[in-house]
Parts: C-alpha cells; sequence; structure tokens
C-alpha cells in the first residue's frame, strides 16, 4: 500500500540531494500556465459575461449574475444547521484569539537626534480570498482566510468560491452561511482560474483586489502565478501534505488515523512516516488497512494517495537523521510523535505547521487549534509561512530626517552616490546645502 524508503546505513546526503531521495507529489503549474492564460485574457476584456460562460462550460451551471445576493447569504446562515454554527463558532473564535496577537505595532528607530526611521505596518486596501468547492467544500477555509485579513484591519474584503450545480449556481451553502457569520458580506459565485483574474482586472460586478489568498487547484495556482505582479499572492498551494517523524513511542493507531485523515483530500496528497523504529514502521502499516476500511472516500482519494509515489515510510537511523528529513522535505504539516515531542519540535527548521505530541493531531489545526490550516506545500516551507495576519500587512518606512540630520551623514550619502556613478543622486543632496560654497569642507 504504502512505499519504503529506506536511508538507514550511509551517511545522509547534504541539502538538495536529501531532498531529491524523498517522495513528493507532481504539482506542474508551469504545464497548466498555457491553459489559463486565455481565460484570464477572457476575463479582463468580458467580464461578467465571461464568467458566466466558464460557469456554464466548467461548473455545468446557468447563472445570471456572479455576485451572491445579500438575500442569499442570510438565507443560508438562518438554515445552518445550530451543531455546524456553534463548531464553526468555536472555529472562529480560537483563530480569533491567535491571530489578533500577530497584530504589528508601528516601531520608531531614532538612527540620530533628528533623523528617524518609522516602520508602520499598513494593512492591504482590498483584498479577495478563494475558497475552493471543487472535490470538496471547506467553509473551515473560508474562516483561515478571513480571520487574518480582518484582524489586519483590511477594509474591503471579498470572497469568491465556484458555483454549484446543486445549489442554483450559488457557492455552497456552509460557505456562504460561514461568510456571513464572519460579517462578510461581498461573495461571489466563480472558481478556478477565472475567478482570480476576476479578482485582478476586476469586472462590471466585482472591485479589483491588491492582493489575492486562499488554496485551490492546480489552475487557481497557474492564475496566481500568471497574474502575480498585478496582483500579490499569499502560496500557490498544492496538494495537502502530512509528515510523521516518530520514534517507537508513538502509536500506530494515532499515527495510520493520520496519515489517512490528510490522503483523504487528494488522489495527489503527501503522506509520510519518517521513523527510527522498523517495528513502528511495520505496526503503523498493519493500522492503515482495516482504518482505511472504515472510512470514506477509499478508492478515489485515499488509495491513490497513500500508494502514490508522493507517499512513503522513510527509515532512518536516529532522531538526528529523522530531523534532516523531515527539514530538507519541509512539509506543510509535521506532527512529532517522539518521546520529549516538545524539545525535538523546538528543532525543526522546516515546516509550515508542526504539530506536537499524541493529543494535536493535524485535523485539529484543519479545524479548532487557533491555528492558520493555509500553509506552505511542495517544500515552500523552506522559505515561506502559512496564512497570517502579516500576510495582510505592508511595512512602510516613513524617512524623517532635519537638515542638521542631513548634513550629518550628506558626504557619505554623496560618495557612494559618486561610487556608483550616480551625480544626479549627490547633487540632490548638495541642492539642500546651496550656501555652502566648498563641498569638500563637509567630508
Ligand atoms: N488540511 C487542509 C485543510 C483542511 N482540512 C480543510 C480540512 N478542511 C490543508 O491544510
Ligand atoms: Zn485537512
Amino acid at each position: 500500500m504504502i512505499s519504503r524508503i529506506d536511508l538507514r546505513g550511509d551517511a545522509l546526503p547534504e541539502g538538495g540531494a536529501l531532498r531529491d531521495l524523498l517522495p513528493r507529489a507532481e504539482f506542474d503549474v508551469e504545464a497548466a500556465l498555457e491553459k489559463v492564460r486565455p481565460i484570464c485574457e477572457d476575463v479582463r476584456h468580458r467580464g461578467t459575461a465571461a464568467l458566466i460562460e466558464y460557469a456554464r462550460r466548467f461548473d455545468g451551471v446557468e447563472i445570471e449574475r456572479v455576485r451572491v445576493p445579500a438575500e442569499a447569504l442570510k438565507r443560508a446562515l438562518d438554515e445552518l444547521d445550530p451543531a455546524v454554527r456553534a463548531a464553526l463558532e468555536e472555529s472562529i473564535r480560537r483563530a480569533r484569539l491567535v491571530h489578533r496577537e500577530q497584530r504589528r505595532t508601528d516601531h520608531t528607530t531614532k538612527v540620530v537626534p533628528g533623523g528617524t526611521v518609522t516602520e508602520r505596518w499598513v494593512p492591504v486596501e482590498r483584498v479577495g480570498l478563494y475558497v475552493p468547492g471543487g472535490r470538496s467544500v471547506y467553509p473551515s477555509s473560508v474562516v483561515m482566510n478571513v480571520v487574518p485579513a480582518q484582524e489586519a484591519g483590511v477594509e474591503s474584503l471579498a470572497v469568491t468560491s465556484p458555483p454549484q450545480a446543486d445549489f442554483g449556481g450559488l457557492p455552497h451553502p456552509t460557505i456562504l452561511a460561514t461568510c456571513a457569520l464572519l460579517g462578510v458580506d461581498e461573495v461571489y459565485a466563480a472558481g478556478g482560474a477565472q475567478a482570480i483574474a476576476m479578482f485582478a482586472y476586476g469586472t462590471e460586478e466585482c472591485l479589483p483586489a491588491n492582493l489575492v489568498t486562499g488554496p485551490g487547484n492546480i489552475y487557481v495556482a497557474a492564475a496566481k502565478r500568471l497574474l502575480k505582479g498585478r496582483i500579490g499572492i499569499d502560496s500557490e498551494a498544492g496538494p495537502t501534505e502530512i509528515a510523521v517523524l516518530a520514534d517507537d513511542t508513538a502509536d500506530p493507531v494515532h499515527l495510520a488515523a493520520d496519515l489517512i485523515s490528510q490522503a483523504e483530500h487528494d488522489p495527489m496528497a503527501a503522506a509520510v512516516l519518517v521513523t527510527d523504529s522498523v517495528e513502528l514502521a511495520d505496526r503503523t502499516e498493519k493500522e492503515l488497512a482495516p482504518q482505511i476500511a472504515a472510512t470514506k472516500h477509499v478508492e478515489d482519494r485515499i488509495v491513490p494517495a497513500l500508494s502514490g509515489r508522493q507517499s512513503a515510510i522513510v527509515l532512518v537511523d536516529g532522531l538526528d537523521e529523522g530531523l534532516r528529513v523531515v527539514d530538507a522535505y519541509g512539509a506543510e504539516h509535521l506532527e512529532i510523535q517522539t518521546a520529549d515531542a516538545a524539545a525535538v519540535a523546538a528543532r525543526v527548521r522546516n515546516a509550515g505547521a508542526v504539530f506536537v505530541g499524541p493529543y494535536a493531531p493535524v485535523s485539529l489545526g484543519d479545524y479548532c487549534a487557533g491555528s492558520n490550516h493555509v500553509l506552505p506545500t511542495g517544500g515552500c516551507a523552506c522559505h515561506s509561512s502559512g496564512l497570517s495576519v502579516q500576510s495582510f500587512l505592508r511595512g512602510i518606512h516613513v524617512v524623517d530626517y532635519t537638515r542638521d540630520a542631513l548634513a550629518e551623514v550628506a558626504h557619505h550619502v554623496v560618495t557612494l552616490a559618486e561610487a556608483e556613478d550616480l551625480p544626479a543622486h549627490g547633487a540632490a543632496i548638495k541642492a539642500r546645502f546651496a550656501e555652502l560654497k566648498d563641498w569638500a569642507d563637509w567630508k
């Protein structure tokens, strides 16, 4: 069912070479670029008419408008199952607790008397949040996108999610209800690359956004790559990943359950167990079959995900080697199921989010830990973070110098300008001290 990679014995190779030994899903965004380019151009030129046509073609539904009417949002909230509402409210409450503390405060550095640099944190003016609605419908992703944007102080915020044939061309009612619960009243029924283009270029119904966040399929990722620059993006989310670093203290029942839990998302989802215990590897593998037999989404997602080349059990000599492997992999989600898990977790460098010990499974983080579940995939955890308040802020340096403070450093500026053969840069300084005949006196 799940392949094995045995890295015991020889010393592990360094950096990229180690990463090449590890499994990873194919997610060729580049190849999808040419497919999405004409779609994005079409939305740019024909706006809503193009979106209506793509709803027909890709979502199999006739719609007359893309903007979701206010009554539909209200109705969805009124009809929301009370238990789901309570769970969403708790998820929102916990996410707010964590994200509120991420807010930045402006900071002023006094560089010299009369010379200051202030870093001002300013929310992005308008953001577009993408919520997938193809294979699965994730109201939890509405929470994970909207909460950090709101906590950052974003004033104009719109959500888009694909129109659903089963719901009269509106996004899934639970998505709409979650938007209503969060106080989001601007919602669109558009999915795929065309939705990203709608936010990038704007249409008759939707003003252009400055930043677009949220996970989606490969076409969404390709459109984000194509339109990046015109819009800011978070990351190009790929298929979900779980890695687990475990020793012989881990419970194979938990491990199998957690690997299956993320395999449930997608046939391309990755589940990677890294352990120094062959016995644990054997017992976990044995646990997979009965647990899979007892769940849903087996043939279409879980089996292909676990048996695909993106998933594996990786055997290592010890915990140090295990840490090197999980760092080289840079998982979206990393569970540490070892003795003294907190100490081991503290040594991890590359992961989207780390889950410590037996009672912090990834599923908790997906819904109700308070942490964000929009996380870097495909090894991007080596250089990027998950969604946070910071994703929706820009730091603006405000430079404020008096005449004396400028005078103090003027000769250095002029010298550097000359060293770069940019005399006009130096002249812009000298122009402010025109009364000085002999510039050399300043040096
Ligand atoms: N594990 C997914 C998020 C999710 N799980 C949504 C359930 N619903 C990617 O982090
Ligand atoms: Zn999940």
